[in-house]
């Protein structure tokens, strides 16, 4: 299907079967009827229009993930039996891959190549691993003092509520709701107001896999409204979120406030790249490339602070200029394009604020800085070098295509300066010295560390901050833990021999 765009080009937009908020195993209309618009951020212009879940759409989800909870067979059957069917879930993932992936394009100006490569089969995979894992859940024998012993059952927590963000839109919904369902949990998703339109294509192919009704639920909606609901709800045992870190304040402030539900937060960060005089720098650069723009830089673990060494730090900046022209930014659909719209006018707004903040407070502009077009949400890739570390580019989230280079010259300085940031997500080492490799990645204060890469991750890895960047894990078993709770059994046990 193609629709006319800004004149230049003709756009393709993926059919939209899905756009009302799904309770019990039904699509149904909020309870206001008022509905949003998502919009393609090629253009500006709507997509479609979705049904806006508030407070009550909250409680009629929460009151059927309670009752498939407290009464249904999901968190009773064998782990064996959920793990069936979430492989059948993550099989008709594979097989409406292009359709996810499409919506995921449009809806939050991701490359369609990517998500189509990337986002799909790790989605997939998601049900796969966790399916995996479904039947390998147990506690421990434990021996205790005097005629007792103890065991330990691990039982799902109950009711969970998902709030997802825009930039991973199918991953982050997988990681999330594969790792509680094998656990045996019960779900309300909310998906971002910018990106609904998987997660409710996804709800609709989780019904078919036989994921039983009032299992999953997915309300769309905003934020202050449907997600806070989410958050201060008391029948809602966790919420796992992922966002900023001003909202993940909030949820915790509204979890402490109403129930004290269990809290997982994976939040924003400004990751430090630390490269190092002795690594090759053409690799160096493609790293740092990537760690920045790729996703038009909207990662949570984009490596946005980078930090050159002095013996290379003048090749380094030749070499991302010249890389910066052949960067091609444009239609997402496209297959030749390396760069796509960001995600909506805010985001758009936000960050040219900080390329303007970066030259008025005296960093100097390498390349890009501008927005591209007069439709749509395109910016150049933008590079800043002599950036000091007091600079809202370097301290800020930015979120987009924006990389700030800074110079420096021992182990030591480097170290240090990685660490001055409130956030602790992620970093990356480029070297070839082991030892150097080493020494970094144990003194930098982050969840996770990619030495001579970046961006690379799997199912298996646990994912998720240290400091302001949050804590609990997605992904890999510890994705699954958080989902769990202990229960300890103590019994007497007479005439034991040991
Ligand atoms: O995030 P929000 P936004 C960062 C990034 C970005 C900034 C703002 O720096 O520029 O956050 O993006 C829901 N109670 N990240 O405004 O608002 C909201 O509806 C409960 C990093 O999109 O945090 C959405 O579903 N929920 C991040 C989700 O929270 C609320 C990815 C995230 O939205 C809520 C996205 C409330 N009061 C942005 N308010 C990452 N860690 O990858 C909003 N939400």
């Amino acid at each position: 299907m193609t629709t006319e765009s800004n004149g230049v080009s003709k756009l393709k937009t993926p059919e939209i079967k899905f756009t009302k908020i799904f309770i019990n195993g039904q699509f149904i209309d909020s309870v206001s009827g008022k509905k949003f618009e998502t919009i393609d951020p090629r253009t500006g212009e709507m997509v479609t229009q979705v049904a806006e879940g508030d407070k009550e759409d909250v409680d009629i989800a929460v009151k059927a993930a309670r009752e498939a909870f407290d009464h249904g067979k999901w968190p009773r059957m064998s782990g064996f039996e959920r793990g069936r069917i979430l492989f059948k879930l993550a099989d008709l993932i594979d097989q409406h891959g292009e359709e996810l992936a499409m919506l995921d394009s449009i809806d939050a100006g991701k490359l369609l190549h990517i998500t189509r490569a990337f986002d799909i089969p790790f989605a997939a995979n998601c049900f796969r691993y966790y399916g995996g894992a479904a039947d390998k859940i147990h506690g421990e024998t434990l021996k205790c003092a005097g005629e007792f012993q103890a065991y330990t059952l691990k039982e799902p927590v109950g009711v969970v509520g998902h709030i997802i963000p825009w930039n991973f839109p199918t991953v982050l919904f997988a990681a999330k709701a594969a790792a509680a369902l094998a656990a045996g949990c019960t779900m309300v998703v909310k998906p971002a107001e910018q990106s609904p339109l998987s997660a409710l294509y996804l709800a609709h192919l989780a019904k078919e896999a036989g994921i039983p009704y009032g299992v999953i639920n997915v309300i769309t909606g905003y934020g202050p409204t449907a997600g806070a609901a989410i958050a201060s709800h008391m029948d809602v045992d966790a919420v796992s979120f992922t966002g900023s870190t001003e909202v993940g304040k909030l949820v915790m402030g509204a979890a402490a406030a109403s129930n004290l539900k269990i809290v997982s937060l994976e939040l924003g960060g400004k990751n430090p790249l630390i490269i190092f005089s002795d690594a090759d720098i053409d690799m160096a650069v493609q790293t740092a490339w990537q760690a920045v723009f790729f996703n038009q830089g909207e990662m949570c673990f984009a490596g946005s602070r980078v930090y050159v060494q002095e013996g290379i730090y003048d090749e380094f900046m030749k070499k991302a200029i010249e890389n910066a022209k052949n960067w091609v930014v444009g239609d997402p659909f496209d297959p030749q394009v390396h760069q796509g719209p960001q995600v909506n006018k805010e985001q758009f707004d936000k960050v040219l604020r900080y390329i303007e903040s970066g030259k008025r407070e005296g960093a100097t502009l390498l390349t890009g800085g501008k927005a591209i077009g007069e439709k749509g949400y395109y910016i150049e890739p933008t590079i800043f070098t002599d950036v000091k570390e007091d600079m809202l580019i370097a301290k800020d989230e930015i979120f987009g295509p924006v990389m700030s280079i800074m110079k420096f010259q021992t182990i030591e300085e480097a170290i240090e300066k990685a660490n001055n940031t409130r956030y602790g997500l992620a970093a990356g080492i480029v070297t070839n010295d082991l030892n150097i490799a080493n020494r970094v990645s144990r003194s930098v204060r982050a969840g996770m560390i990619w030495i001579n890469c970046y961006l690379i991750t799997d199912i298996n890895i646990p994912f998720g901050g240290y400091k302001m960047s949050g804590f609990g894990k997605d992904s890999g078993l510890q994705g699954m833990e958080k989902y769990l709770k202990v229960k300890s059994v103590i019994t007497p046990i007479q005439n034991s021999p040991w």
